[in-house]
């Protein structure tokens, strides 16, 4: 397994529409373990594959963070949301292409999803709690949508100037 890079916004392929996965490989089968080994590293709770600059439909998650929980590593290729709920919640997210810049966004408090796995099968789940804002979020870079397209535009680019400054200072080394 790898660590991969991670894309710091802004980056065009952070605003593009990920590509289909035609079908389960290997090489989809690595990248899925080198992504969770990203994730789990960063650390963080999701990652989508446009973030380590692949442009296909693939994330992975383990929103599993309540002290009686365990690790619960999902991969989900092709997602899909099947339902969202009525109701509405409200989570400060964050995101690895955005460090250390957090805002509150509100989404369906329930969603149901289906997708691919890696066996092959199609996969049908409803998530909720922080489940749900990480799928929503994860699914939203599959997209080329970042959580800070949720924000007004002054908040939005006081975030990006702040990422624009930080990848100069990185560069610079
Ligand atoms: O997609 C990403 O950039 C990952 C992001 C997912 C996410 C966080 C919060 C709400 C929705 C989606 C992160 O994992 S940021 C890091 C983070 O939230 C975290 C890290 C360690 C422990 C707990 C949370
Ligand atoms: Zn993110």
């Amino acid at each position: 397994m790898t660590l991969r890079p991670i894309l710091i916004h802004p980056d065009p392929r952070l605003k593009t529409v990920a590509d289909p996965v035609d079908s389960i490989t290997d090489e989809i089968r690595r990248l899925a373990d080198d992504m969770l080994e990203t994730m789990y590293d960063a650390p963080g709770i999701g990652l989508a594959a446009p973030q380590i600059g692949q442009m296909c439909r693939l994330l992975v998650m383990d929103a599993a963070k309540e002290e009686d929980e365990s690790a619960r590593p999902m991969v989900l290729v092709n997602p899909t949301v099947t339902w969202t709920s009525e109701a509405r919640s409200v989570y400060e997210e964050g995101c690895l292409s955005i460090p250390e810049q957090f805002a509150e966004v509100e989404r369906p408090a329930e969603v149901e999803v289906q997708w691919l796995g890696l066996d092959g099968e199609t996969h049908a789940e409803r998530f909720d709690g922080l489940w749900a804002t990480c799928v929503q979020h994860e699914i939203d870079h599959l997209d080329g949508k970042l959580f800070i397209d949720y924000l007004k535009p002054m908040k939005r680019q006081m975030i990006t100037r702040k990422m624009v400054k930080l990848k100069r200072e990185r560069a610079r080394g």
